[in-house]
């Protein structure tokens, strides 16, 4: 195996104080835990590896199979490199601009000699053909700095910030240099799809290159784009939460609040990107408006004090004292302080305990690449209690769908999820909970690191790192559907506006896309359907639809109203059943749905390969009986005597609203007899990933809300002027 480089901006280490005392000075360095280096323990057990840092030769450390370097560098430089060019300019364009970035040259030559002095230091230590793994935003030019030095070398970079739509990176003097830069490693990833996707377009608009599938063509050489979520050592922090010794202090951190009945908990880096502020102001706005009682509710905002030597951290600092003072001033009694605020660090059982203590855990940055405080939130709750409040503008809430997910620039959005999530009753928490948890638990932060080191090694992406192509979710042509004369609406209901779940009984729509659908279904000259294979009456009692919008179940067979079959038709389907009955009665975890004119047999709880056969054996027998007709989906066949297709459903609304554009949402293969059937002005989109002959395509049903919310508002807006 090539020897391991990893290249970060700091070495994962921390001072050694005289004495332990830290009054006293530093005597040397030891090893530091952080996330990268639990995430690459178990790589290191098989390789040695180098981990190179900024710092001085005092930091050059072996420790077992980890040997760290230091890259020594001027510190003029450094501030002009790290607080300058890196957090006044990268770090604020990176998170949408939400402060102004302040670009100067004199910051950017910093950054690049510091990047010179990294990579040139990696060349001289790297053996032939080492596999090089850099990180983050501070060294965007290390790749193709170290690839001219040494194209020997396997270079993969991770970026742990968002990466910007086009529009706003263009904004970068020095965007050229910065996409050159990082298309010198072969691999290149990031947290969501939507990074992949922007970090292309940004190199197909800037530098003219073709990208296809999620590879960039750079000359003779192929550079892969990916995305590979991080994710959190769930057992470690779910094992720690389980000691005695820190559900104690939980229960005693309760009892020092003054045992209130809710505890909300916000637990952040001191950054203006966390949305800290917002969290206290809508929290202040519900005690005000007594939606939430200051003697019984505590909120806990611990933070962690960060780049101190940057003006606008200074001032975001100053900002959130200021209103903590100024809340708990106006809404403290002698008995009760609302708001506590810690600002320092904590470790890691005290973190823990504090994660245990908190019914309801505040996630609302205004731009988060990741967020890991939400997954170690929910990893600690064993007992699958608690609640999150999680901003839709996190790389998480791409994956903790069942969080209370905020709009965090609407403040009386996220007062509103507070409130629901503090009110939430203990059936729904668990169910939300419960689904987080597996999502959490599904993967961990090792096998972060290994998939992205396989992806690098065997030059494939492995399968979620799979990237857009050109159907892109920006491209989708939501102006057009905002002018149409009269626009029909209609969406598939499972895994389109309600996120998967085992228990279809349980499949409940996203809250933003129910509102957004509402609205699009008040505008004028627009009209609304979800069109579901669900039967009509259980689609009604799941969906919870407000009846302005259309119901189409037993895929396009009942509009509105309930199936009724003639009688040979209600004979072959009693036929149907009885044979299905038969097969399905001999394999464990197989069940029949009975609907108005079909039925389905759902496979989805069996062994993959029993499971399959009994798909076989459907469709070899009762499939074949004259007059049914067999319907393949995700795990499920359905057969079928009434045989509307979803297609057929659409055209006839089409017809009865005389709607001159339709779009169709979707992400079953019964969805794609609609897309093929669409035409003109008409949008077909596919959710997730496989073929498909919708033109665009989503990544999921938060997609498909943010997707139907930003529809609602342009329509609105085109119908007021
Ligand atoms: P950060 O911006 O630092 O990370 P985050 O992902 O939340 O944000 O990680 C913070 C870490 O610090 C968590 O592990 C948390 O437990 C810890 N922490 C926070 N407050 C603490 C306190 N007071 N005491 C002790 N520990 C504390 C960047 C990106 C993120 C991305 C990560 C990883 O900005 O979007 O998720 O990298 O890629």
């Amino acid at each position: 195996m090539p020897e391991l480089i990893v290249v970060a901006n700091r070495l994962p280490v921390e001072p050694v104080y005289q004495d332990g005392d830290p009054d006293q000075a530093i005597v040397g360095y030891r090893l530091a835990p952080g996330g990268l280096v639990s995430a690459l323990e178990s790589v290191l057990r098989s390789e040695k590896a180098v981990w190179i840092g900024a710092g001085s030769d005092a930091l050059d450390i072996d420790h077992g199979s980890l040997q760290l370097e230091a890259v020594s560098v001027d510190p003029h430089d450094m501030h002009d490199y790290y607080e300058g060019f890196s957090n006044s300019a990268i770090w604020p364009l990176y998170h949408d601009a939400v402060v102004t970035p302040s670009y100067h040259r004199h910051h950017f030559r910093a950054y690049e000699r510091v990047n010179r002095a990294f990579a040139e230091r990696i060349a001289e230590i790297a053996e032939p053909g080492a596999t090089v793994w850099i990180h983050d935003y501070q060294l965007q030019l290390v790749p193709s700095l170290l690839r001219t030095l040494r194209p020997d070398l396997s270079i993969g970079f991770f970026l742990h910030i968002p990466f910007p739509p086009s529009a706003l990176f263009a904004q970068l003097p020095w965007r050229r240099q910065i996409l050159e830069g990082l298309l010198g490693a072969d691999l290149i990833g990031f947290h969501t799809h939507d990074d992949a996707r922007a970090f292309v377009y940004s190199c197909e608009r800037f530098l003219g290159l073709a990208a296809h599938e999620g590879t960039i063509r750079v000359g003779e050489r192929r550079v892969s784009v990916g995305a590979f979520p991080i994710a959190i050592d769930a057992q470690g922090f779910s094992d720690m939460a389980a000691s005695p010794d820190v559900l104690a202090r939980a229960r005693q951190l309760r009892e020092e609040m003054g045992s209130p009945e809710t505890v909300l908990l916000g637990v952040d880096r001191l950054d203006y990107t966390k949305g800290i502020d917002i969290r206290l102001k809508a929290f202040a706005e519900l005690l005000q408006d007594e939606r939430l009682d200051p003697a019984t509710t505590v909120f806990v905002q611990v933070a962690v004090p960060s780049r101190e030597n940057i003006s606008q951290y200074q001032q975001i600092r100053d900002d959130i004292e200021l209103l903590v003072g100024r809340f708990n001033g106006s809404l403290a009694t002698f008995e009760a302080t609302p708001i506590h605020y810690l600002r320092r660090v904590l470790e890691r059982e005290e973190l823990i305990a504090l994660y245990l203590a908190a019914d309801v855990m505040l996630v609302t940055p205004l731009r988060d690449g990741m967020n890991l405080v939400a997954k170690e939130y929910v990893a600690c709750r064993n007992d699958e209690t608690g609640a999150l409040v999680l901003s839709e503008f996190t790389g998480a809430a791409r994956e903790l769908l069942q969080a209370w997910l905020v709009n965090p620039y609407d403040t009386s959005g996220v007062s509103e999820a507070i409130v629901d999530a503090v009110r939430a009753t203990p059936e729904d928490r668990r169910r939300r909970m419960t689904a987080m948890r597996a999502t959490v638990f599904d993967t961990d932060a090792q096998a972060w690191a290994r998939d992205f080191l396989n992806a690098l090694r065997t030059g494939v992406a492995s399968a979620q790192a799979a990237v857009a192509d050109d159907r892109d979710q920006a491209k989708i042509p939501v102006n057009q559907l905002a002018d149409a004369r009269h626009l029909l609406v209609c969406v598939d209901y499972d895994g389109t506006i309600s996120p998967i779940v085992t228990d279809p009984d349980a499949a409940r729509p996203l809250s933003e896309a129910v509102v957004a659908l509402e609205e699009l279904s008040r505008l004028p000259d627009t009209s609304v359907a979800v069109v579901s294979g669900r039967a009509l009456d259980n689609l009604r009692s799941v969906s919870g639809m407000p009846p302005a919008i259309h119901l189409v179940g037993s895929h396009g067979a009942e509009i509105d109203t309930a199936l009724e079959l003639d009688p040979a038709q209600q004979r072959l389907l009693e036929q149907c059943t009885a044979a299905a009955e038969e097969l399905v009665s001999q394999v464990p975890g197989a069940h029949i749905e009975t609907k108005p004119g079909s039925i389905a047999i759902h496979v989805r709880r069996c062994e993959p390969k029993a499971g399959a056969n009994l798909i076989r054996q459907i469709v070899m027998g009762p499939g074949r009986y004259p007059g049914v007709l067999g319907r393949h989906g995700k795990e499920v066949i359905e057969l079928s005597v009434a045989h509307a297709q979803k297609a057929d459903a659409v055209r006839a609304l089409r017809h009865r609203f005389d709607a001159s554009t339709v779009v169709f949402i979707g992400d079953d293969l019964t969805d794609e007899s609609v897309f093929a059937d669409l035409s003109g002005q008409d949008v077909g989109i596919k959710v997730g990933s496989g073929d498909s002959a919708a033109l665009w395509r989503v990544d999921s049903p938060v997609d498909v809300a943010l997707l139907l919310n930003r529809l609602a508002q342009e329509r609105a807006e085109r119908s007021r002027s």
